[in-house]
């Protein structure tokens, strides 16, 4: 963006300013266009004639959102513009889970997403998101049956409902979604082409935290033990991936040195650890061509997730 501090016309895009307090330095500080209420989303949406990629989120941004940003503003192109959204959805949390203290940092979040050059961050609150007699939600049925469907009755149900409003409101073009969440990631594909949404959907790598701990919103909530045996899913999952890599093709035999790896933090409670066809994200006995390792891990009642592909 910046040459030495100087700025060349085609950086100036409509909406930014240039902000010269910084030790002579300039820095270009979008702005963002913050819509809270549906009406006027949808009626911006209507209107908007550029290409939109949207990334939605339920906030307390961290870097792994910072990349999906990334990516949906060179999806977007430089006359597109990107579509953030933050709404903690209630309809995926399960009763008594941890809705009402997932964080809500918004001071924080507007920040990030002017640093991070998002046009449109789009903040509903709830009482607008849901009618107090709403009763039509999206379900999918087969990959939600699995893994996290599992653990989580109702979540992907909440999670389709809300990411199409999201997409009827605010008309993207394409959307961006994170691999971490890798089941949520197929079942928005399948959801989209079940559903003919005209919407491109966008995979994005995990990012993660020096010691492998994949970004999270969640992690916050770990206290410094836990946080400190925390990396123990991601040496677990290179474990899986390591011994598949030697030739071993036997699930029990490649969970089995996942578990013991887990086994190391004493805090660790493993929810699910499992193989699974990536395509169909149903288990597997024996290495395919397609293959993942998923495993959730409470720590205390923080429940932590990740995923690797088998080579
Ligand atoms: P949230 O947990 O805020 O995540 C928003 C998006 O960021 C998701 O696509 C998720 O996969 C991605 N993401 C989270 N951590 C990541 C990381 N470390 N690396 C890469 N991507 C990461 O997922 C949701 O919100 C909600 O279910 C939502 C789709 C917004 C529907 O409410």
């Amino acid at each position: 963006m910046l040459d030495n501090g100087r700025i060349t016309n085609w950086e100036l895009r409509p909406g930014c300013w240039i902000d010269w307090r910084t030790r002579g330095r300039c820095v270009i500080i979008a702005t963002v266009q913050v819509v809270t209420s549906v009406a006027a989303a949808t009626a911006e949406g209507r209107k908007n004639s550029k290409r939109r990629v949207l990334v939605p989120t339920m906030g307390a941004l961290h870097r792994g959102h910072g990349e999906l940003i990334r990516i949906a503003r060179e999806a977007a192109g430089k006359e597109g513009d990107v579509a953030v959204s933050i709404f903690v959805n209630q309809l995926q949390f399960a009763p008594g889970g941890d809705y009402e203290k997932y964080p809500r940092p918004e001071a924080d979040d507007d920040e990030f997403c002017r640093n991070a050059g998002v046009d449109i961050l789009f903040r509903p609150s709830a009482q607008e998101m849901y009618a107090v007699d709403f009763s039509v939600s999206v379900e999918e049925r087969s990959l939600a049956n699995t893994l996290e469907g599992k653990s989580r009755p109702g979540h992907f149900r909440g999670v389709c409902t809300v990411v199409a409003k999201l997409f009827h409101i605010l008309l993207p073009n394409s959307a961006v979604f994170g691999e971490k969440d890798f089941q949520q990631l197929a079942i928005i594909r399948r959801m989209v082409r079940d559903l003919n949404f005209p919407i491109e959907i966008i995979g994005a790598p995990t990012v993660r935290e020096a010691d492998g701990l994949a970004c999270s919103s969640r992690n916050q909530y770990l206290n410094t033990t836990e946080r400190r045996q925390a990396p123990v899913l991601r040496a677990a999952l290179l474990q899986a991936q390591r011994l598949a890599a030697q030739g071993e093709r036997a699930a029990p035999v490649i969970l089995d040195a996942a578990r013991k790896a887990i086994a190391t933090a004493p805090l660790a409670r493993i929810d699910y650890l499992e193989l699974v066809n990536a395509e169909t994200l149903q288990p597997i006995d024996i290495v395919q061509p397609n293959s993942l390792v998923a495993v959730a891990v409470f720590f205390g009642q923080t429940r932590l997730i990740d995923n690797i592909r088998l080579p």
